[in-house]
């Protein structure tokens, strides 16, 4: 399987998350996607290509004008004001308040936030929009013959919504990668979310649409981020009835329940008819990650990526979270091995 994969990524590296009333140093960092990389090499997964530059237009058939323009323009906004630390915002639009964006850079931040621990630093925007590229790059490499295809993204896509940003994530790759194959001629995009958190991003982008399916399996969001979305009963809306499943599961959940939902999540997907099968890869569904809940095992990612193809649909998978980061590379490519195994 070919992986497509930008140097790029480096660009985003924070000096900060916010986390338990402190800054620390992030949990999503550029050595994730390195030590991915690296297992892609030693396991001679396949050739390793740069992205195609598809430019800003299919960002735009996903985001917010007004939002991309945020994310190109906040760094020098942030720092023109003097601003000691990374840009983080203090004030958010929630309940009865205006949803006016304000003109001051920090009221800005609070406009376009969904969650507050994501600083943005200079060249995150640079590197958010290569990993963007490196989605589109995978998802043409599929509508040009090729069966599967890894687009190693760094920063993830997931919990990036249409207009705000947040959980690591500012522009959606997988919902980018979606509508770039719609807007080239699928009829049916499906997108499975094997993350251990719940694709709130996707899942809103999505929600009213009936041309992509929306599958995602996931932490509880009673229990764990990102809180406020990712119930069982949100099953979609208008035309969007029907065309996204929830199955969120209980801190403790090993592989034997997760593959259970996983079988009901594929049997949506059967159903559905899709052209092309996007996986959201988060890897943080191990049991020694260090934010999150569930109990899987290293080989438990083989039988993952073998049960996916067994589908025998063309599938993409899109890197998303996986922060145990001494494993993030065994644990994402078994999951391609795995695949492999069955498609040959
Ligand atoms: N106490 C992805 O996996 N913070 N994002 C969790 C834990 C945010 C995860 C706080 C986690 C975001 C792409
Ligand atoms: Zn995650």
């Amino acid at each position: 399987m070919e992986t497509i994969f930008s140097e790029q990524h480096r660009l985003r590296d924070a000096n900060t998350e916010f986390f338990g009333g402190e800054l620390i140093a992030p949990h999503e960092k550029p050595s994730r996607a390195e030590y991915v990389l690296d297992r892609v090499k030693n396991r001679r997964l396949g050739k390793i290509s740069a992205p195609q530059d598809f430019g800003l237009a299919p960002i735009h058939a996903i985001h917010d004008a007004g939002f991309v323009r945020f994310l190109q323009t906040i760094w020098e906004e942030w720092t023109a004001e003097g601003f000691k630390g990374e840009a983080m915002p203090t004030a958010l639009p929630v309940r009865r308040m205006a949803q006016t964006c304000p003109n001051f850079v920090e009221g800005k931040l609070g406009f376009y936030a969904n969650s507050v621990e994501t600083s943005l630093t200079q060249g995150t925007w640079q590197a958010a929009y290569a990993s963007a590229q490196v989605a589109l790059t995978g998802a043409s490499r599929l509508q040009t013959g090729s069966s599967a295809v890894f687009s190693l993204c760094r920063p993830p896509g997931h919990h990036a919504f249409s207009d705000s940003y947040g959980g690591f994530c500012f522009l959606n790759n997988a919902a980018i990668a979606a509508q770039s194959m719609l807007d080239n001629g699928a009829k049916r995009v499906a997108i499975l979310d094997v993350d251990f958190h719940h694709g709130n991003g996707t899942q809103d982008i999505f929600y009213d649409r009936n041309d992509v399916l929306f599958v995602s399996l996931h932490g509880d969001p009673m229990e764990t981020f990102p809180y406020f979305l990712g119930h069982a009963d949100e099953t979609g809306i208008g035309v969007g009835e029907d065309y996204n499943l929830n199955i969120p599961m209980p801190a403790g959940t090993p592989f034997e329940i997760w593959r259970e939902a996983l079988q009901i999540g594929l049997e949506k997907v059967r159903n559905f008819g899709a052209e092309a099968l996007i996986i959201s890869l988060g890897v943080d569904t191990f049991e020694n990650d260090p934010i999150s809940f569930f109990k899987l095992m290293s080989d438990d990612f083989l039988t993952m990526g073998e049960d996916i193809a067994k589908m025998g649909m063309p599938t993409q998978f899109v890197m998303e979270g996986g922060y145990d980061v001494e494993e993030i590379g065994v644990n994402a490519v078994n999951v391609l091995e795995g695949f492999e195994q069955i498609t040959g």
